[in-house]
């Protein structure tokens, strides 16, 4: 933003104003509300190696703002894109000076786990609603009450492909996930459907999230040959871990690789090529979702970033947005973080995606679990729906 005068001038009225309400004893929200413009820090990892997860989400966000305007409630949306290059000392930082100098009355991102458990904290003290659009650990939305998620919880994936393993002939599983919160909540939330339903996971195997070489484990994998490998590795490390899985023969080998969609994203499923074709997952989102409101999502996403495909990363972002837009036009326009944090609360709209809301207990998605296999559509491979879980609420939050 510019500072013109006339905006100076809205400043200085405004911080007068929100002293005199102070004083008055009034709440300090009509300060807020007397602001014309809206301040949104967007922090994502931009650079570092999780970087395919940054620009998905940027680009869905950026396209939630082309389809629907820069305004909401007469209020312009003003944007700050932060890179945390995935560290999560960086985010808490940045988060900090965005909430104090920076003025921002939202944030948003978070591509991964720890750097929404690092920014929580100042998300509480500042009062400031945190979007999560990404990071998917279940506890993050216990972290803050100032905290909304709609990206997903990792049990969500997890548990539906559990429970189909089980009914459809699988009957021994090898796990192998990515070592943090959210990888080692997958095997968890996968090991409970799975042996609920009858299933034998016999061994479980983590790697390291840094720098990871699947090598050894894929050899475990081999020795121990169960009928299915689960896999969870975070969002754009998929090919490299079915590069390795191809090098090692194990696509030949007969065991079925099974997992969350995370393994097979839509920004690098062609890249990753044949050796995907038959992997079934279990997520809230996939390039080939059947409707009208996704076909124009993903045509004009592809459009607007060289042909880039959108993965449940973007539409995260885009719904992040989605989610602000709405509850400013039921705070009309008033951006105090306890008012926009209650109209958050039991939304509900149509996304790409399907059909989301939030939960109004626990400020967490609720959402369509989709059961797809990668197939050869249009001379492009796709994760394509087989099977549709309604309206799956996280499962470490519905008692299971
Ligand atoms: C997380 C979960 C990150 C799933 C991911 O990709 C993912 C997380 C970056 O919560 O850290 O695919």
């Amino acid at each position: 933003m510019t500072i013109t005068r006339r905006r100076l001038m809205t400043l200085a009225a405004t911080v007068s104003f929100g002293v005199a309400l102070a004083g008055a004893g009034l709440p300090q929200s009509a300060a807020h509300a007397a602001e014309d413009t809206v301040k949104i820090g967007l922090i994502l990892p931009i650079t570092g190696p999780f970087a395919s997860t940054g620009a998905e989400e940027l680009a869905g966000v950026r396209q939630y703002m082309a389809d629907h305007g820069d305004t909401s409630a007469g209020k312009k949306i003003e944007l700050i894109v932060k890179d945390d290059t995935g560290s999560p000392n960086e985010t808490k930082r940045i988060a900090q000076e965005l909430v104090t100098s920076g003025g921002a009355d939202v944030l948003m991102g978070f591509g991964l786990t720890p750097l929404a458990f690092a920014t929580a904290p100042i998300a509480t003290q500042a009062k400031v609603p945190m979007v999560v659009t990404a990071a998917a650990t279940s506890s993050i939305t216990e972290k803050s009450p100032y905290i909304v998620r709609t990206s997903f919880a990792t049990p969500q994936g997890a548990y539906v492909i559990g429970e189909w393993a089980a009914k459809n002939g699988i009957n021994s599983v090898v796990t192998l996930v990515s070592d943090y919160a959210p990888g080692i909540e997958e095997q968890d939330w996968f090991i409970k459907a799975f042996e609920k339903g009858g299933g034998k996971v016999v061994e479980k195997l983590t790697v390291p999230l840094k720098n990871p070489d699947f090598a050894p484990f894929l050899q475990r994998v081999a020795d121990n040959k169960p009928e299915a490998v689960f896999v969870f590795v975070p969002a754009g490390v998929g090919a490299q871990f079915m590069k390795q899985f191809r090098e090692r023969g194990l696509d030949q080998s007969g065991i079925r690789l099974i997992g969350t969609g995370d393994i097979v994203d839509d920004q690098i499923l062609n890249d990753i090529g044949d050796v995907a074709l038959g992997i079934v997952t279990a997520r809230d989102y996939t390039a080939a979702h059947d409707s009208e409101m996704n076909r124009k999502f993903v045509k004009d996403f592809e459009a607007a970033n060289d042909g880039m495909r959108p993965n449940f990363m973007a539409v995260g972002g885009y719904d992040g947005m989605a989610l602000v837009y709405h509850a400013l036009e039921k705070t009309g326009g008033d951006t105090d973080g306890d008012r926009l944090i209650e109209a958050m609360k039991g939304m509900s709209w149509e996304s790409p995606r399907g059909p989301i809301s939030i939960d109004p207990e626990t400020r967490d998605i609720v959402q369509n679990i989709y059961i797809n296999k990668v197939e050869r559509k249009d001379g492009q491979l796709y994760s394509v729906t087989m099977d549709t879980v309604k309206d799956v609420k996280d499962p470490a939050k519905a008692g299971k």
